[in-house]
């Protein structure tokens, strides 16, 4: 470091992991990036593709002042107060003729910023707006609908410590998930006495490094799975003792169970059985076990029964609540809830799990002469356009609507289908922050502060929900006024006239986040007016987690938003111990309900259930999405960050290009019950036959210096059906799509 550079502390936002980085500027350019040593989380670890957050910071094209669709089709660029004004407009028009219900939210964060979605909430609750949903409802709402049952909650593996690791379709050394994942990996492969175990059709990177590989025929996991709770409870190796002392209806689940057909199983998942026995026998004589689902069962065949054999497998082998097990934990702020509470969207009728609308019904409630149907959509932080089933009945619903509104810092594919197109500060422009806090037993939250002025022209999300907010009206001003003393007088007088004010009206709960951001937002240091509803969240922690906030070291609330504020590296906001898992299980009598029975009925179905959705018209399974060393959704807009595989390739086994008579790196047509693509072949033997894959995050529609656009690989969902869904959560089957590959002559 020369003495003129200076480094500036913040964190990767390319995935949920967020490593703590440190960058060195050099005018508004990255010019060097580091792991940040200091971050309570990370401790200077990065994977490759932090080091190429310039291509985000300045390699796409920003938006730099709000766009208006004219009846041409043609954007005109228009001034933030006009902006302001006609959205809220027609917002207020739409609430008074269809209700507010008709006005639906998608988004409100991505892999780096939750902050603004926080405030979203706000303006929603003005308008009586009733249904939302986000990219988790389209992969973790199966999972999230099982965790409801069994602990309430979203539960976490401690790879770390783990003896037995288990991921089942997940690639955590590309994707993730686990903190410093690579680091771990290697540190389990390394060790005799640890044993990975990886359910994946393909020969991934994790898998290279897994003691049993467990190379499942795609779609197959259900049966897979079964088989291995088979075989624990056909040798008696579940956990007698857990299951007597903690579980609640044990004995139908173990009776099911008693009658799989492990080889019958076995075979159709594509394993032979003696490998499922031994895997079996390796968890069951394991001190701790932690499992990871992600992908490559989240978005395929039986989803939401795959989530509901995984956490079995760890709860009849007492897998809870130690080290190296699987744990529930804090959060800042909840992603999704867990209530069992359900209801269901207004048009099709399908059902609302996590407070999410399933991703794959949107379209549906807004295609339709319905008197329910949504009217306007609101899009933050997402690009749906591209990343839902069905691009193309994405992009004809949102046509179809009076209202779409889309807060981006890019011209997306979906800004490109809306009435408006706000243009938001980038991540490293305004304060930031994930709650993508999801550890144990020591959480840990990172408020961002920003490197760099915000482009001139663009707004910070908190700012843009607050604008609409006071133009739309109906916040009395003397709440404003009442706030804004108190504030003056300290944080206990703030929070008693607060507390007074929700007495006095309970719509104020709703709309508190506004009333923060503009009465607390100011007396904030170094202008982090946005991390304002970060007291509500910590005065929130102090209630539901106090003992183990104070063991972190915040003696309360304000001192730990206090932490969180003169943090660069963030805090460890709750430290447990491994008993105190208990206390985050929400059951009076604290025993895990084993039986769900519509996942009961699936399981019991599963010997009459199809493992195979080819036809002859479409014999391949392609998975349409894979995470790789250079994807990252679709949060770079410029192509040129890509040092390998930069067309995004279509990998498939040679035995299959040979059959269709493909060579590498020839053009191959892909054809599907929902669109055409073509994409460059790559020769992969870690493929197995019958099986393809292509990666996420490209296609993208970017600009070119002539005004045009280009498109670069294949943009998924232009491949995917909205019909091939999971019958519970309704999430897609993104990893299962049947294909048709040929050869382009
Ligand atoms: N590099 C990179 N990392 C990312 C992201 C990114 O875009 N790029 N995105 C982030 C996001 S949003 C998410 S949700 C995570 C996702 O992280 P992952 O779920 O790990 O990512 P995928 O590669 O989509 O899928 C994981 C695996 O599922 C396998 N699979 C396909 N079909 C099946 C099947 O039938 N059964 C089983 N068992 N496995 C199958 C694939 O071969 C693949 O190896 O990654 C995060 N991390
Ligand atoms: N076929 C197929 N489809 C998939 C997947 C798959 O594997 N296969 N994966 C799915 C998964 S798991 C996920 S999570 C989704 C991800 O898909 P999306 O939820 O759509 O998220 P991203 O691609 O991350 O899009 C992030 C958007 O935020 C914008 N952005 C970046 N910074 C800011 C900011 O500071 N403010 C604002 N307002 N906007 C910002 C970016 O320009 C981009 O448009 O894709 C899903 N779609
Ligand atoms: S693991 Fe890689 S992509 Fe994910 S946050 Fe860390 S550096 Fe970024
Ligand atoms: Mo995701």
């Amino acid at each position: 470091m020369t003495a003129s550079e200076k480094w500036h502390k913040t964190a990767c936002i390319l995935c949920e992991n967020n490593c703590g980085i440190t960058v060195a500027l050099d005018g508004r350019k990255f010019a060097k990036i580091r792991g940040d040593k200091d971050h309570v989380a990370s401790e200077g670890y990065t994977c490759n593709k932090a080091l190429r957050l310039d291509h985000y910071q300045n390699g796409g094209a920003r938006l730099t002042a709000p766009l208006r669709r004219e009846a041409d089709g043609t954007f005109t660029e228009i001034t933030w107060e006009g902006a302001i004004r006609e959205i809220a407009e027609k917002l207020s028009a739409i609430r008074e003729e269809h209700g507010g219900k008709s006005i639906f939210y998608y988004g409100g964060g991505g892999q780096g910023n939750h902050l603004g979605g926080a405030y979203s909430g706000a303006l929603m609750r003005l308008l009586g707006a009733r249904y939302r949903s986000t990219a988790l409802a389209q992969e973790k709402t199966g999972e999230g609908f099982v965790d409801a049952h069994f602990t309430g909650g979203h539960t976490t593996g401690e790879f770390e410590h783990a003896e037995v690791s288990l991921f089942i379709g997940k690639n955590p050394w590309q994707s993730h998930g686990v903190p410093r994942a690579r680091t771990v990996l290697q540190q389990i492969a390394k060790d005799p006495l640890r044993t990975m175990i990886v359910l994946d059709p393909v020969r991934t990177e994790t898998a290279d490094m897994a003691d049993y590989h467990l190379q499942v025929r795609p779609g197959t996991d259900a049966w897979c799975l079964t088989a291995i709770l088979g075989v624990l409870v056909q040798e008696n190796l579940v956990d007698q003792r857990f299951i007597a002392d903690h579980t609640v209806g044990a004995d139908t689940i173990l009776n099911v169970l008693r009658d799989v057909d492990i080889h019958e199983y076995a075979q159709i998942s594509g394993i032979d059985e003696d490998t499922v026995r031994a895997v079996a026998r390796r968890i069951a004589t394991a001190a701790s076990v932690s499992t990871y689902e992600d992908l490559g069962v989240q978005q395929g065949p039986n989803s939401t029964l795959i989530s509901y054999l995984n956490k079995l497998i760890w709860l009849l082998t007492g897998n809870f609540g130690k080290p190296g097990a699987m744990q529930p934990h804090s959060w800042m702020a909840p992603l999704a809830s867990y209530s069992l509470t359900e209801y269901a969207t207004p048009v099709t009728g399908a059902r609302i799990l996590g407070g999410m609308v399933p991703c794959n019904v949107i379209a549906e409630e807004i295609l339709t002469e319905h008197p329910d149907r949504f009217r306007a959509m609101i899009i933050e932080s997402s690009n749906p356009a591209h990343s839902l089933a069905d691009s193309q009945r994405f992009r004809e619903a949102m046509r179809a609507l009076e209202l779409s509104v889309v807060i981006d810092i890019a011209l997306t594919e979906t800004g490109r289908n809306a009435d408006y197109v706000l243009p938001a500060a980038s991540q490293f422009e305004k304060w930031e922050a994930t709650f993508f806090t999801l550890e144990f037993p020591r959480n840990t939250f990172h408020l961002r502060a920003p490197l760099l002025d915000p482009l001139p022209g663009t707004l910070a999300e908190p700012e843009i929900y607050s604008r609409l907010i006071r133009e739309i009206g109906g916040v009395p001003s003397t709440y404003v006024t009442i706030l804004r003393a108190a504030a003056r007088l300290g944080r206990t007088a703030y929070k008693v006239a607060f507390a007074g004010l929700i007495a006095a009206d309970k719509k104020v709960m709703g709309i508190a986040p506004y009333l923060l951001y503009q009465t607390l937002g100011p007396t904030l240091p170094e202008n982090a007016r946005s991390a304002a509803v970060l007291w509500a969240l910590a005065l929130r922690i102090e209630k539901m987690h106090g003992d183990s906030m104070r063991r972190a070291g915040h003696r309360n609330a304000n001192a730990l938003f206090d932490a969180i504020l003169a943090s660069r590296s963030g805090v460890t906001f709750t430290l447990d111990d491994h008993e105190d898992a208990w206390n985050y299980i929400p059951h009076k009598d604290k025993r895990f309900p084993l039986v769900i029975p519509e996942l009961v009925d699936l399981l019991e179905d599963l010997r009459s259930t199809p493992a195979r959705h080819t036809t002859d018209e479409f014999p391949i399974v392609l998975s349409v999405g894979e995470r790789r060393a250079f994807t990252a959704n679709t949060i770079f807009r410029d192509a040129s960050w890509r040092r390998r595989d930069t067309k995004g390739a279509l990998r498939l086994h040679p035995g299959d290009a040979a059959t269709i008579g493909l060579a590498d790196g020839a053009d191959a047509r892909i054809v599907t019950s929902r669109g055409t693509a073509t994409a460059t072949v790559e020769l992969n033997d870690r493929m197995q036959p019958g099986h393809a894959s292509l990666p996420n995050g490209l296609g993208l529609d970017l600009p070119t210096p002539n005004g045009a656009t280009e498109r670069v690989g294949v943009a998924p969902n232009e491949l995917t059906d909205l019909k091939w869904r999971d019958p519970i959560a309704g999430t897609p089957w993104h990893k299962h799509v049947p294909a048709r590959i040929e050869a382009i002559v």
